[in-house]
């Protein structure tokens, strides 16, 4: 393959100008490399983005005049969210264009090692916790990726022994190439993201990339009492993977794990030195809420004890680790009620670990644009959990339909929605914003669903006619 060297000597075509795009086209500019920059919203829709293109001396092109300059591209780099069955990216891909994706032109332009994580839910919380763990740990870390900074902004100018914590989303390990992280985590697999994959095993495939250009001497960290993952182990048959397994679990299978419970202790059975298993912390010294988070944090040790991570400061850094905005995140206590925000729940599966995360009866506010998932796993935790269902947004009918006999509110708004579960819940419950779907038909994001319930609860607090 032609060694590219995204600088002077090359024109690249950046294809998708949102956050991704825009942090390509300014890092690549700063490099000397002549950019044309392109993407599918009307022009009317994209000033910001053009003049932001403009202002770092890249040229926009609007996709219907691509053809008029694919004669001089070298290569084109591709944002997440647009799908490689794109008109433009068929459009290069006919030119003999190669293609990559702004993760794979970050891991090129870092001397830094990387950790990667992915998995359905629980990636950001693991990036986090990774970062803050190695920091806890006296390293000098840079966190970025599908958590919400672009990976390219964070892996400039680092040195080999600094760290990189990468999220890593299945959109972006589509178009890697030669991205080879030291430590690669799967954390789960559920089905998600089904508007853009055929199958689950499209999705898992897509995943799987992750460990795709690993060594032995690489670090893969794996969830033992995922059936999809499980199966990934070497001892199963024809090994898909060359790195060193490490698996976490919470079921009994101690001897294939590196890390388990014991109790409500998280032992870790050293992977050199001295091979006694070591208690690392309890359960109850873990200051977020669920099951879920128990795997998180194991997965995350995992990964610190791969790069030569020791226990003590480990055990400080959860103890000292907070919950991220909108997972999980209590928000206010009211008349004896509890408000939680747990907004980035966009999937069926994450609804099911928040109705899990708690002993106290659940008004659970839910709803939004379906991502073409089933949500007929919901009807088992809404039946045991849930006291009441409020339901929102575009899914409301097909989620009533799996309501597992718990009585059913529709709501207008988040307002109304706040209103209608504050009207259901008696002091000791829980009123949970846990949507399982996509936040766009409502509103502008996950989090401005998330703020939105935030003020909602706030103005219960007012008194009437302030
Ligand atoms: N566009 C096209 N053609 C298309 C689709 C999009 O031209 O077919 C254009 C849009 O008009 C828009 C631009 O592409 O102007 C948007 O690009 P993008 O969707 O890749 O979004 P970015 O702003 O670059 O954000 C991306 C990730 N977005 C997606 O994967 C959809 C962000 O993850 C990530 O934080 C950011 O890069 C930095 O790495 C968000 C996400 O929703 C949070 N991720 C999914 C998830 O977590 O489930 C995977
Ligand atoms: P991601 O980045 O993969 O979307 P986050 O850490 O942002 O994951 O969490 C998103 C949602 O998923 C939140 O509702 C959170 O409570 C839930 N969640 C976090 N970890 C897990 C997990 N391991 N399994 C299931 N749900 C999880």
């Amino acid at each position: 393959m032609t060694d590219f060297t995204f600088d002077a000597k090359e024109t690249v075509l950046v294809i998708g100008l949102g956050k991704s795009g825009l942090a390509v086209t300014e890092v690549l500019r700063a490099r000397g490399a002549t950019v044309y920059a392109t993407d599918e919203k009307p022009p009317a829709d994209l000033g910001a983005a053009i003049a932001s293109v403009e202002a770092h001396g890249a040229h926009f092109t609007a996709p219907g005049d691509l053809a008029t300059l694919l004669d001089r591209v070298d290569s084109a780099i591709l944002s997440p969210g647009v799908p490689l069955t794109s008109p433009a990216v068929r459009a290069v891909q006919q030119h003999n264009i190669p293609v990559f994706g702004e993760i794979e032109l970050a891991f090129r332009l870092c001397r830094a090692p990387v950790i990667a994580v992915t998995g359905t839910k629980g990636k950001s919380t693991t990036t986090a916790l990774i970062g803050h763990l190695l920091r806890a740990c006296g390293r000098s870390v840079h966190v970025g990726g599908n958590i919400g900074n672009p990976l390219i902004k964070e892996v400039l100018n680092l040195n080999p022994d600094d760290w990189v914590v990468a999220e890593v989303s299945s959109f972006q390990l589509e178009t890697i190439r030669s991205f080879k992280p030291r430590v690669s985590v799967i954390l789960n697999l559920a089905p998600d993201h089904l508007d853009r994959y055929h199958s689950m095993d499209e999705y898992a495939e897509a995943k799987f990339r992750i460990f795709a250009n690993q060594s032995p001497s690489d670090f893969f960290v794996g969830n033992l009492d995922d059936e999809r993952i499980s199966a990934l182990e070497t001892s199963r048959g024809e090994p898909r993977m060359h790195a060193r397994q490490l698996w976490f679990t919470l079921g009994d299978r101690h001897e294939d794990a590196t890390i388990y419970l014991h109790g409500d202790a998280i032992v870790y059975a050293p992977i050199a030195g001295d091979p006694r298993p070591i208690a690392v912390l309890e359960r109850g010294d873990i200051p977020l809420a669920g099951e879920h988070n128990v795997q998180n944090v194991m997965a995350a040790l995992l990964a610190a004890f791969a790069v030569g991570c020791e226990a003590a400061p480990l055990r400080e850094g959860v103890r000292t680790f907070r919950p991220m905005p909108h997972r999980l995140e209590p928000v206010a206590e009211i008349d004896g009620v509890l408000f939680v925000d747990d907004s980035k729940s966009t999937n069926p599966g994450s609804v099911a670990a928040a109705l899990h995360a708690y002993d106290r009866p659940i008004v659970l506010i839910a709803g939004g644009r379906s991502k073409g998932t089933d949500f007929a796993e919901l009807s088992a935790p809404l039946r045991e959990r849930a006291k009441a269902l409020v339901l929102i947004g575009e899914a409301a009918d097909e989620i009533a339909a799996h309501a597992g006999g718990v009585s059913v509110e529709r709501a207008a708004s988040m307002d109304d929605a706040v209103a209608r579960a504050r009207a259901l819940a008696a002091p000791g419950d829980v009123v949970l914003l846990s949507p399982g779907c996509a936040s766009f038909d409502m509103f502008r994001s996950a989090e401005h669903r998330g703020e939105c319930f935030v003020a909602a609860v706030n103005a219960l607090r007012e008194p009437a006619g302030a």
